[in-house]
């Protein structure tokens, strides 16, 4: 049967080509990657890592951090990579839910993680920034030869954790298949080679930099450029030799903004593409000015992968996520009856085809309710597809804040925030924001007499909620606005604080 996703990655991947260059100069070559992983491989099994355990990682971006998820469909592990921005009180639920065999940390969260880990029988190896750390050391003592263990398309590659609108984050089952036949796709929709180099300043704990900008890399038997976060300056010096970028919107309007950004310096690039998050008509124009470039802009999420492209070769709108990639079935439908709208009309976004996950970990029901009886999932964007058949994004059915790129779930800090003493309720949103695309904000009840301020409703959510989830701002109201049905009307509070964050 052999390694379904790996064994596509070897057939392709030549031992003396470079995969991974490194800021500080540093290269590994596709027989690197081979070896370190095979090394890597052979340290989980030593660990007691068997097919289908979980393997949860909480790691700073290196390369050794990328061998580690090659190393877990080796050795048929499924690959649970965490945000590093996580505080313990999230990865306590994480740890509990999944029930990893091996927690993989950085050195300083060693103590807390070991501590969650062992009351569900995990244990705990780390890997820090630069790449060193005991689970490196176990794997120097190993030989570089693994056999990989046997995994056919339909066994578990990753699990990776998306928010939910109510209650706790759904882990979502990804298949070997649902990742190589998306990044199959994509490699040739984009039209990727050998000769590429792909800029990679995404995280790599989360579909865009793990599966879409690294398995796409892999597959072509490209390079990499593996930067440790996104910096303008870098990126723009990187563009003398790189072929290739992808990144959220905030990249390009940070990139915009950079006096660097010119026909000159991108004239060796032949591909931006942009995803995650909307990207605003007006970035797309203003990179187009500066640049020449059209930015190719796409749209897919963690259950499915990526859904649809705008094209390689024709007209990339401002404003569109293009056309559904070949292979996905896409449709228009109604919310709630689920009859599909005429074209031009806005309904819910529903898609099928072999990138479409095998549902929530654990969560049956939950999976169950997310799709309709023919099998299309039901994204939860609300869209339309106008005369050229171009998909637009419109909206979204579900309560859900994109910042940077970053999803947060406003339930989840609003249950932070109404936990907190002195507050009657709270309704999180999120509002346009210069750098993130949206804001998360949260707006306030006070219990009579309270004398709660901003600072100490941030202060409260500090050691709970990741960074990027805490609110930019906290506004305090006597009342929050409701319909007839008692529902807080988010639009309305939306609509009066729109110019929060304008400059
Ligand atoms: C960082 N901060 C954020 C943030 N990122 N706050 C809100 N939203 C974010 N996305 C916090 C920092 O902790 C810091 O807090 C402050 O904001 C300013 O930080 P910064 O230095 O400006 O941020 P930076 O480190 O430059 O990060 C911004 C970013 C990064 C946009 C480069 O967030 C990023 O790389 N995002 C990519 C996310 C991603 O990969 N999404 C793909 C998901 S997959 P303080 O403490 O200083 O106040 C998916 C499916 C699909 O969605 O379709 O792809
Ligand atoms: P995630 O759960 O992190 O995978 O986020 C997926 C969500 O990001 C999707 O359901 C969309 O709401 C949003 N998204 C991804 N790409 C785009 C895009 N190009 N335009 C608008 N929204 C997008």
């Amino acid at each position: 049967m052999g390694n379904h996703l790996f064994d596509a990655i070897r057939a392709v991947a030549t031992p003396d080509a470079v995969f991974i260059e490194t800021a500080d100069g540093r290269r590994w070559t596709y027989g690197d990657m081979i070896a370190l992983s095979g090394r890597l491989a052979g340290a989980l099994q030593a660990l007691g890592v068997r097919a289908g355990d979980r393997v949860a990682v909480q790691v700073e971006k290196s390369p050794e951090a990328l061998m580690l998820y090659l190393a877990c469909l080796r050795a048929g592990a499924v690959y649970l990579p965490l945000n590093t921005a996580y505080t313990l009180a999230e990865l306590d639920y994480f740890i509990g839910d999944a029930e990893p065999a091996l927690v993989v940390v950085g050195p300083k969260s060693r103590e807390g993680v070991a501590a969650i880990a062992g009351n569900h029988g995990g244990r705990v190896e780390t890997l820090d920034a630069s790449g060193s750390g005991s689970l490196i050391e176990r794997a120097a003592d190993e030989p570089v030869d693994f056999t990989d263990v046997e995994r056919g398309p339909d066994d578990l590659a990753a699990i990776l954790y998306t928010s939910g609108t109510t209650g706790r984050s759904k882990g979502a089952m990804l298949t070997h298949d649902n990742l190589l036949s998306n990044a199959l796709t994509l490699r040739d929709h984009w039209r990727f080679t050998s000769a590429d180099r792909l800029i990679h300043a995404l995280p790599i704990f989360h579909t865009h930099g793990l599966f879409v900008a690294s398995n796409v890399t892999l597959l072509s038997g490209a390079s990499m450029y593996l930067l440790p976060k996104f910096d303008a300056d870098e990126v723009l010096t990187l563009m003398e030799t790189a072929t290739v970028m992808m990144g959220v919107p905030t990249f390009y309007v940070r990139l915009v903004q950079h006096p660097g950004l010119t026909g000159e310096a991108t004239a060796k690039m032949r591909l931006f593409v942009s995803g995650s998050a909307p990207l605003l008509a007006e970035t797309h124009r203003a990179f187009s000015e500066k640049t020449g470039h059209a930015l190719l802009e796409r749209y897919g999420m963690t259950e499915t992968n990526m859904n649809t492209s705008n094209p390689y070769e024709g007209d990339r709108i401002a404003g569109t996520v293009g056309f559904p990639l070949p292979g996905v079935l896409l449709r228009v439908s109604e919310p709630e009856g689920g009859r599909p709208v005429p074209d031009g009309e806005t309904g819910m976004i529903e898609v099928k085809g072999p990138n479409v996950f095998r549902g929530y970990w654990r969560m049956p029901e939950k999976t169950a309710a997310e799709f309709r009886a023919d099998g299309f999932f039901i994204t939860g964007d609300l869209g339309k597809i106008d005369e050229r058949g171009y998909v637009h994004i419109v909206g979204r059915g579900k309560d859900l804040v994109i910042s940077g790129g970053y999803n947060i779930y406003p339930k989840e800090v609003e249950t932070e925030i109404d936990a907190m003493p002195g507050v009657v309720e709270s309704a999180v949103i999120g509002l346009p924001h210069p750098d993130f695309g949206e804001g998360v904000t949260a707006v306030v009840v006070r219990a009579k007499g309270a004398t709660l301020d901003e600072k100490a409703v941030l202060d409260g959510l500090k050691d709970r909620l990741a960074r990027y989830k805490q609110p930019k701002r906290v506004l305090f109201v006597e009342d929050l606005p409701r319909n007839t049905m008692g529902k807080v009307q988010k639009n309305v509070l939306r609509q009066t604080y729109e110019d929060l964050y304008k400059a």
